[in-house]
C-alpha cells in the first residue's frame, strides 16, 4: 500500500522482469529451492572459499540490541525510527545468495534472514525525487546504492545468517545484504538509511572503488 502508485508500479515492473530473468537462467533465491548450477556461478577473477573472511576498518562496534536504533530519513514521506523489537515485528524473509568480495573471494549459499528492502520502501514511501540511498554504519562507514537496485527483491536488512543471529564481526545486530554487488555495498552495523536525490559516494567509493560494483562486469575500481 502506497500513496505513490507510480513508484510501486516501477518496483512491480522490475520485480516481474527480474523473475523472468531468474526463470530464464534457472536461478531461485528462496531457501529450500534447488541451488543454482555451479556453472557460470563464479564471476570473473573470483575464487571460491568455504570460510567467511572478516573485513572491516579496524573497528567492530559493540551494539547491544536494546540500544540499537534504526533510522530512515531524507526524501521519504514517512520517516522511520525503529527499535530492535520494532524491526523484528516486521515481516521476516529468508533469501539465499552468494557473496562476491572485491578482494577476490566468493562464498556460495548464504541464507540471510531479515526484512526485505522492498518492504521498507513500501513503509517509508520515498518521494519522487529520491534516486539514491546512502547507508550509514556505526563504525563511520558509508556506502551508496541506487534506489532501483536497492528495491531488488534479493536486498535485505539482515539480522541472521544460516539460521543464527549475525555475530558482531559480521555486522550484527543488522547489516545490509546487496547480493548483486561486490560485498562492500553490504554495510555492516547499519544505523541509518538516507534517501537522496543526487548521488553521494560512500567510504570505498570515495577511495577508488567503482560507484556500482557489479561482479559480473568486474566493476572493482575506478
Ligand atoms: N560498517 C561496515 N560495513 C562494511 C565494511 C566496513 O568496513 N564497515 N566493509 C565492507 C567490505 S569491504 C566487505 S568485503 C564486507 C565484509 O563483510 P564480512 O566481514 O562479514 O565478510 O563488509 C562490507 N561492509
Ligand atoms: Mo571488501
Amino acid at each position: 500500500v502506497t500513496d505513490n502508485p507510480e513508484l510501486l508500479d516501477g518496483y512491480r515492473e522490475k520485480l516481474v522482469r527480474r523473475k523472468q530473468e531468474w526463470a530464464r537462467d534457472g536461478r531461485l533465491i528462496d531457501v529450500g529451492a534447488a541451488p543454482r548450477s555451479n556453472e557460470d556461478r563464479l564471476p570473473p577473477g573470483q575464487r571460491l572459499v568455504e570460510s567467511w573472511p572478516v573485513l572491516d576498518l579496524g573497528v567492530q562496534p559493540e551494539i547491544p540490541t536494546d540500544k540499537w536504533i534504526f533510522t530512515i530519513d531524507g526524501l521519504v514521506e514517512n520517516p522511520i525510527n525503529w527499535t530492535w523489537d520494532d524491526f523484528l515485528a516486521q515481516p521476516q524473509v529468508t533469501v539465499t545468495s552468494d557473496i562476491h568480495c572485491v578482494t577476490g573471494w566468493s562464498r556460495y549459499d548464504n541464507a540471510w534472514t531479515g526484512i526485505h528492502a522492498a518492504h521498507l520502501l513500501e513503509l517509508c514511501r520515498p518521494e519522487k525525487e529520491a534516486m539514491h540511498c546512502l547507508i550509514y554504519a556505526s563504525d563511520g562507514y558509508t556506502t551508496n546504492i541506487r534506489l532501483d537496485r536497492f528495491a531488488d527483491s534479493d536486498v535485505l536488512l539482515a539480522h541472521s545468517w544460516n539460521g543464527d543471529y549475525l555475530t558482531k564481526e559480521h555486522g550484527g545486530p543488522v547489516r545490509a545484504i546487496v547480493p548483486k554487488w561486490y560485498f562492500w555495498k553490504s554495510a555492516k552495523w547499519i544505523r541509518r538509511i538516507e534517501f537522496i536525490a543526487e548521488d553521494e559516494t560512500g567510504f570505498w567509493e570515495d577511495r577508488g572503488y567503482h560507484n556500482d560494483g557489479d561482479p559480473w562486469k568486474e566493476q572493482r575500481y575506478g
